[in-house]
């Protein structure tokens, strides 16, 4: 997957003719948008295909599957049968569940993400006591696409350490949660970006001032950083 500039748009806006409005005003500086469950649930599932025939984009569909591994399947057959490129899967719920949707993407000829922590507040209590451990066993079991948060870069840099320098990490948090864009490509290969783009007045000039804030910065993955 090849994410243009950085930068992967969330396209978390229930409504079809305002979504069409942010992915027009932004579709010639990136090609990558994350939909999922509030565009989804408003609009349908074939929202991922009418986004991605209209834009010719990649659609990484964020449903965060967390379910038993026969379900798990099936939910990842129909997202990619609904055209979307890659599906988020959480790792929580283990090696089996996850393995289940590695082995829909293959079949389908697409990929897998692997959430191994959230960027909320939250998220410290249950997932990022574990984080690491499913970050490693997502290695384990030959994953190369992995999400972690922007905004708890000492962790972020944790699972980079673990996933190594050549799996794609993406990380969602920069902008009103917090994440600084430049602080996280330290770390990470391609930023989430939502509210900062779609509740912008002019949506293009937010993506172009965070490109221009990262474009000439090359250095991603900064090395080891401590246990
Ligand atoms: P925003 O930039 O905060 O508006 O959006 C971030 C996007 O990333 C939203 O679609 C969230 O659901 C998603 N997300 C997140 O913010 N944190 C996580 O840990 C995982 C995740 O998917």
């Amino acid at each position: 997957m090849e994410v243009k500039n950085k930068i992967i748009m969330a396209l978390d806006v229930p409504d079809m003719e305002r979504a069409i409005k942010v992915v027009e005003a932004v579709s010639d500086d990136l090609n990558t948008i994350k939909i999922g469950y509030p565009l989804v649930l408003a609009q349908g599932l074939e929202s991922i295909g009418f986004i991605k025939d209209k834009f010719d984009c990649q659609i990484i569909a964020d449903f965060k599957v967390a379910d038993i591994p026969e379900t798990n399947q099936k939910i990842a057959d129909l997202t990619f049968q609904a055209g979307a490129d890659a599906i988020i899967v959480h790792g929580f719920v283990g090696e089996d569940s996850a393995q289940a949707c590695l082995n829909s993407a293959q079949e389908n000829g697409k990929d897998i993400f692997l959430l191994t922590e959230m960027s909320h507040p939250g998220a410290s209590r249950f997932i990022q006591p574990v984080a690491e451990d499913i970050a490693q066993m997502g290695v384990d079991i030959g994953i190369t696409n992995f999400v972690g948060p922007s905004t708890k870069l000492h962790r972020l840099g944790k699972i980079r350490n673990i996933i190594g320098p050549e799996s794609f990490l993406i990380s969602p948090g920069v902008g009103i949660q917090g994440g600084d864009p430049r602080e996280t490509l330290n770390f990470a290969d391609a930023l989430i970006i939502g509210r900062s783009i779609y509740l912008a007045k002019a949506p293009n000039v937010a993506v172009q001032s965070i490109i221009q804030s990262i474009e000439d910065y090359s250095c991603h993955f900064i090395g080891q950083i401590e246990k």
